[in-house]
Formats: C-alpha cells, structure tokens, sequence
C-alpha cells in the first residue's frame, strides 16, 4: 500500500491544516479523550509535540508561541484540560493571538446513551464546554461526524488567523483515528482579506481632513499594530510625517526605541522620556492600534482628551466617521503616501527631551537593589535579546529600559496573569532558538507557574529567568494591602537544581549583592544547556515610585461608588 493509499483521519487532516498553516510545535498534556488525536499530529513530521506540566502552562506556552511564529495550538482533553486552557485562551483573546486550542470529548455515543462520563459534570451534559469556549474564542467548533470535520476545521483555523483571536475545536475520541477525505489548498484558509478599496479610499480621504489646519499631530502607538503585522507601515508613516511618535506600555518596542522621533512611552503620571507632556500638547491624534483600559490610562487619569483618529486591525474611526474592513497595513501604507510633513511636535519635543540619566552603578558588596538590578539588565539587551516582563514591579521596571534595535519585549497587560511569562517565554523561545530570551518575574507569579521551568531543562532552553524576590505580592500591596499579600518564601534557587533530577543541565543561583548580580549574569551568558533561574532578593520595601503611583490611581479607579442604576 502506498503512503497515498493509507487511511487518512481526521486526525491526520488537523495535523496537515496546522503544519501548512506554520506551526512546528504543538503544545499538548494527554488525556484519555486526546490520545489517537496527539497519535495522529505526533505521526506528522512537520509537527513536533511539547508536552507541558499542566494544561494552564500548556495554553500559556501556545500563547508565548503564538507571539513569536504567528499561530499556535494547544491540545488538551475533555474538562479536566480544557477548563485549565480556557486561561490562556482568554489570554490569547485579550492579547489578539490566534491560539487554536484542540480538546478531545467523549466518544458520540455516550450521550444518546444517557452515559455518565469521567471528566464531566456527571449529569449527562457534554455541550458545556463547547458553549463555554464559545464565550472565549471567535469560533467554536464541535465536531459531531468526521464528514464535518474539514469544513469545521478550515473554518474555525480561518477565522482565528483572520481575526487574530482564538478558535475553538472539539473533536471526540472515537472520532480522531475515522477517515476523512483530504483537505484543498490552504490557500482558502490563509488568504487574507485585503480592504473595501472605496472604504480604505474614503479612510484616507477623511484622514487628509482631520490632519488638515493640524499643527501639533502625535503618533500614539498601542499594541495591536503588531498583531496587525503593520509595523514596517507605521515606521514609513513617522517618517513620512515626521512628527513625535509615543507608545503605549503594551506596545513597547513596537516602534523603534532608538528612532530619533521615539518620544517615550505614553502611561499617563508614569510616562518615560516626557511622552505625556507631548501627546497633551498635540492638537492631532493618530491613535494606531491603541487600547484604552484602566492600566493604560493609570486609572482613567490618562485619556487622551482631543477628537482622535483610531486605526484599529481592520476599521478606522474618526470624530463623525467609521469605516469598516479597512486593514491597518494597508490604510497606514496609504496614510504614508499622502500625508505632509509636519515635525512641529519633534521640534517641541526636542527642547523637552529629558537629559540621559546617570545610573548609580552599585559597588559589588553593595546590598542589591532594584535600580541596580534594572541597570544590569539593560547591559544584558542586544539585537538578539527578547524580554518578557510580568506582572507587578517588573513591569515598571521592565518598561523603563531602552530596548536597542532588534530587542523584543513582550507583555501581557490586558489579561495580567501572574504566572504568565514562565510558560509563555518557554513558548516562545522555542520558535527562536537565536533569541536570548530574559525574563523578568517576581516571586508571587513565578510560584504560579514554576512547574514549567522543567519544560525548559528538559528540552534545553537556554531562558534567563530574573527573579525578583522581595517577599510578597508588592503590586498589590500598592493597590491595597492586606495579609493575603504575603506569600512563603522558596528556595527558589534550590527548587531549579530539583527540575534538574538526575538529567538536567538547569542553573539556580543567587543574588544577594550586585557583584553576585553580574557575576551570575555571567554565568548564564555563557551557559547554553537549559535555563538559568537568578533570585535576586531584595528589600520589601524596594519599589518602584511609578508602581506606588500607577498603584494609587488605579485602587481610586477601583474604589469608585456604585453610580446610579440607569432608568432604561
Ligand atoms: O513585583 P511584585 O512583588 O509586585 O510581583 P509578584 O511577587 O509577582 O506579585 C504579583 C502579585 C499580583 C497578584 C496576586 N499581581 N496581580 N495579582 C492578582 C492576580 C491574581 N491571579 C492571577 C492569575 N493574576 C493576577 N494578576
Ligand atoms: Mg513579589
């Protein structure tokens, strides 16, 4: 029998849809529901299956992924899994990703049998999970006949690349391993939507108005140009127009930190580089793939307050204006053939622009602290560098720093799981072997999601984990403390020698100094046989003065009285 000749599953035609879509690695924790389905994408040889601790590192793993190759996929089983993976599905949602995640359910029989099953709810009910998924994906999908299998496939894969969002497909057990025909050309998959050629015509038009008699237009970046794949656009637009351009923090290094038109990073009280002080200044707005939620706006302190121009991934809005199915490559390509060249905000900026601080570089027996922390770091990026930063201080710390060309920085602000930058860096630096992948995390959200480290000694993954000890959960401590703010302390550095049993190649070092800071920098530079974990331990009060700040705006925000019920 020829290979061509062999059964082909249902299976096998997910496992072709996700490599011809680009995917190499597929995150997976097995369970009894998934078992012939991992078979069958494990039988693929463009495929390569990376199992995970559990299925909340596993989606979180696919969301890292996802950042760094586009698309990514998460395959877990009925329930017991997928309810764990929902988390980093919603933060694929949040975060604009398209992580397909892949759930084995029972067998088709059992529920016309009035079968009580394992893994469920054990009344009889096996919708829930895919009414649930509906709620956290932008296509939800359950296969019920293997006949049904390719058009539910290509059509849930599609719809997540188009909207960069999640998709959702439930494939039962005894239906993996059923026959399916082959799939046509991925092309019907992939092909991208280009934009209504008189909707994108009448955007620019509109554009070309509302910049008109503009004397201080603004560039405001904010992290949806990247999942737009509109970064190159956007650099041809600053520079067609020459004028300051400011980034929100989930957008940092979305336009480049070394562009001599780079004015900083746009948080309101806790700006870098006097970003604030322009973008108040501007009478014109160009909002480019920008979010606005409580964190971005410190609180709702920081909302721009002139009519703005928002280019979103594939609409445009303009004071009295919408256009739909404009897609932002294209409309900022276009913006950047017509516009005029105004540098008054660059020239303004310019006499603004606050002089190169002059960092205290600590003595080698000096205690550590966070600025020297935040100062060794910074000598650790390169153009090979990506940063991850977490939740709570490393967050303000992290944006602070100046990324040279070529260093990548990844944040999860909308959804803000602590844990996240474990599973997720593991992800994606298993895309970019030639990437020095840093993490900067506290000691509260590592102890989420620490198991995943031993994903990275056991496929070698050469990851910096900068831990940032101080003793407790300090971001919420600035929002609103309590005893629920104390954790326990780990031996964290002893924890990573466990990972390593009797195989692994991991480092655990720590940091109590700022000598001992640079010379276990050193140490992990040069060592390429799996991660190295720092505990840097600091004091408890050591934080930053933009977290206390942000951390007082945004627990007002939050202690706002109940308004009124509206009459309608
Ligand atoms: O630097 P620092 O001490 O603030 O960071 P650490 O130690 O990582 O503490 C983070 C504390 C924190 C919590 C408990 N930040 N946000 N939260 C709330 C929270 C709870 N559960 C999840 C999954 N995500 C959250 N953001
Ligand atoms: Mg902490």
């Amino acid at each position: 029998m020829s290979a061509h000749d062999k059964k082909f599953t249902v299976g096998d035609y997910l496992a072709q849809r996700l490599a011809e879509i680009g995917i190499r690695h597929h995150f997976v924790v097995p369970g009894d529901y998934n078992l012939i389905l991992l078979d069958k994408l494990s039988a693929n040889p463009n495929l390569t299956e990376i199992g995970c601790a559990n299925e909340l590192n596993c989606s979180m793993a696919a969301e890292g992924y996802a950042r760094a190759n586009g698309a990514s996929v998460c395959v877990v089983t009925f329930s017991v899994g997928a309810l764990s993976a929902f988390n980093g599905t919603g933060s694929a949602y949040a975060e604009n990703l398209p992580l397909i995640l892949v759930s084995g359910s029972p067998n088709t029989n059992d529920a016309g049998q009035f079968h009580i099953l394992h893994h469920t709810l054990g009344n009889g009910d096996y919708t829930y999970q895919y009414e649930m998924a509906k709620k956290i994906t932008c296509c939800a999908v359950a296969v019920a006949r293997a006949e049904e299998a390719p058009r539910l496939i290509d059509r849930a894969i599609r719809h997540a690349l188009l909207a960069r969002k999640p998709c959702y497909i439930e494939i039962p057990t005894n239906l993996a391993g059923a026959s399916c025909v082959r799939p046509g050309p991925i092309s019907a998959v992939t092909d991208y939507v280009v934009s209504d050629p008189a909707a994108l015509e009448a955007a620019g038009n509109c554009a070309s108005e509302y910049l008109s008699g503009k004397l201080k237009p603004v560039i405001l970046v904010g992290p949806k140009l990247r999942r737009a794949g509109a970064e190159a656009e956007l650099l041809r637009l600053a520079e067609a127009m020459g004028c300051a351009v400011a980034v929100q923090p989930a957008a940092k290094g979305m336009f480049p930190e070394d562009h001599p038109q780079f004015v900083g990073i746009f948080w309101g009280q806790v700006s870098t580089g006097a970003a604030d002080t322009i973008v108040h200044w501007a009478d014109a707005l160009i909002c480019v793939g920008t979010v606005f939620n409580d964190y971005s706006t410190v609180g709702w302190t920081a909302v721009p307050d002139i009519p703005l121009m928002a280019a979103d991934m594939d609409h445009v809005t303009f004071p009295g204006a919408h256009f739909s199915r404009v897609r932002l490559p294209e409309f900022l390509g276009r913006l950047a053939e017509q516009v005029s060249f105004n540098d008054t905000t660059m020239v303004e900026y310019n006499r603004l622009r606050p002089d190169p601080l002059h960092l205290h570089v600590a003595a080698p027996e000096d205690a550590l602290t966070r600025k020297e922390i935040s100062r060794q770091v910074q000598e650790m990026l390169g153009p090979k560098t990506s940063l991850f930063v977490e939740t709570g201080d490393s967050w303000f710390n992290g944006i602070q720093l100046k990324l040279p060309q070529g260093a990548q920085f990844e944040i999860e602000m909308q959804w803000g799981h602590i844990g996240w930058s474990i599973p997720a860096s593991f992800g994606y630096a298993l895309h970019y072997p030639e990437r020095r992948t840093i993490v900067m995390v506290g000691d509260g959200s590592f102890q989420v999601t620490a198991q995943e480290v031993s994903q990275m000694v056991r496929f070698r993954i050469p990851i910096t984990i900068i831990l940032i000890n101080n003793r407790g959960y300090t971001i919420e401590v600035e929002i609103h403390d309590g005893s629920y703010n104390k954790i326990k302390n780990w031996d964290y550095a002893m924890l990573i020698r466990a990972f390593n049993s009797t195989d692994g190649d991991a480092k655990g070092l720590v940091a109590n100094t700022a000598g001992e800071l640079a010379e276990a920098i050193a140490v992990a530079a040069k060592h390429d046989g799996g991660p190295t974990l720092i505990e840097c331990t600091i004091d408890q009060d050591d934080c930053s003065r933009e977290l206390i700040t942000w951390g007082h705006y945004v627990a007002s925000a939050n202690a706002r009285p109940p308004r009124h019920q509206r009459e309608d």
